[in-house]
């Protein structure tokens, strides 16, 4: 299917819809590329909420006990342990370049994480609320989710200067289901700009296959299985710019990517994935819960 020539230049953005009711205009756009922005979707109030609290648990967090460097191009950080370990807790993720020479944090503490996750919005009482807000609930029965449950929270820093670049990936190479059903929700807490290196979609390419799939092999350890090697068309991607307040959501095989964030301003972002529990999910996906926090949806009071 073509790419009508509307989103050619342009990713589809609209103001959010009241209660997450998705117009079917909205709909149309979302299959068509694998990506809508939603304009306030949230309240610059539950941003700034929501950023408070990720820094209390940031000055909770003694990064000298975990030098776990995540560096999302070498991926390092899925041969290792603390990582694989975090699905159903909360961790933290240093960025690359968080320390200097002689092993100190070249910058303020938040100023040096790329991530914290993967379970805030379970184990955390202010991300549960923002969580499972029931707009997303709402967006998910529209979208056909027919038993829609958060597998996976994510709050990402892209700090001044150190923010590393995430390479253009689908969420459903690590979020695998058969079907595939992968969701994310993602929210700009701060505004995100081609300076401080917001999040970038190649519009209709969803529509191809999964290129890769990732696979735990072992106890501690993964593995990408190349399943289409065909280079994406990055010179056909557009910027998801995005104020604070904003989500943009995307399919799972939707390509997206950030770079190297070279700017004086942080761009913090939370990421919700959703999955259909009816869907089958792999035991060798490396994404795993533990049975005392089993996968929940959305209330159903809307
Ligand atoms: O915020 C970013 O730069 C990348 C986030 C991402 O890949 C995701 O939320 O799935
Ligand atoms: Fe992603």
């Amino acid at each position: 299917m073509e790419l009508s020539t509307k989103y050619r230049d342009v990713l589809p953005s609209f103001s959010a819809p009241a209660g997450g009711e998705l117009t079917p205009e909205m709909l149309d756009a979302y299959k068509e590329t694998g990506v809508i922005i939603l304009e306030d979707f949230v309240s610059t109030e539950a941003c700034a909420i929501l950023r408070e609290r990720a820094l209390q648990l940031v000055e909770e967090f003694d990064p000298n006990e975990v030098r776990s460097i995540f560096s999302a191009i070498e991926q390092t950080q899925l041969n290792d342990r603390y990582f694989y370990e975090s699905g159903d807790k909360i961790r933290f993720f240093l960025e690359y370049d968080a320390f200097d020479d002689a092993g100190k944090l070249i910058q303020a503490k938040e100023d040096c994480l790329n991530k914290m996750g993967h379970a805030m919005h379970d184990l955390d009482p202010v991300f549960e609320k923002f969580s499972y807000m029931p707009e997303l609930g709402e967006i998910t029965r529209r979208i056909g989710i027919a038993d829609p449950g958060l597998i996976q929270s994510m709050y990402i820093f892209k700090p001044p200067r150190i923010g590393g670049e995430v390479h253009f990936h689908q969420d459903s190479t690590f979020i695998y289901t058969e079907p595939e059903s992968c969701v994310g929700f993602w929210f700009a807490l701060e505004d995100a700009t081609v300076d401080n290196s917001c999040m970038h979609f190649i519009p209709g390419q969803h529509r191809g296959p999964l290129k890769q799939r990732n696979y735990r092999v072992s106890e501690d350890g993964f593995t990408i299985e190349v399943l289409d090697d065909t280079p994406w068309p990055e010179h056909l991607k557009l910027p998801a710019e995005a104020t604070a307040g904003t989500m943009v959501m995307f399919d799972g095989r939707a390509p997206h990517m950030s770079s190297h964030n070279t700017s004086d301003e942080s761009r913090h972002a939370y990421t919700l994935h959703v999955i259909d529990k009816e869907c089958h999910y792999p035991a060798d996906n490396w994404l795993q819960r533990g049975p005392e926090l089993p996968l929940r949806g959305f209330p159903q009071d809307l």
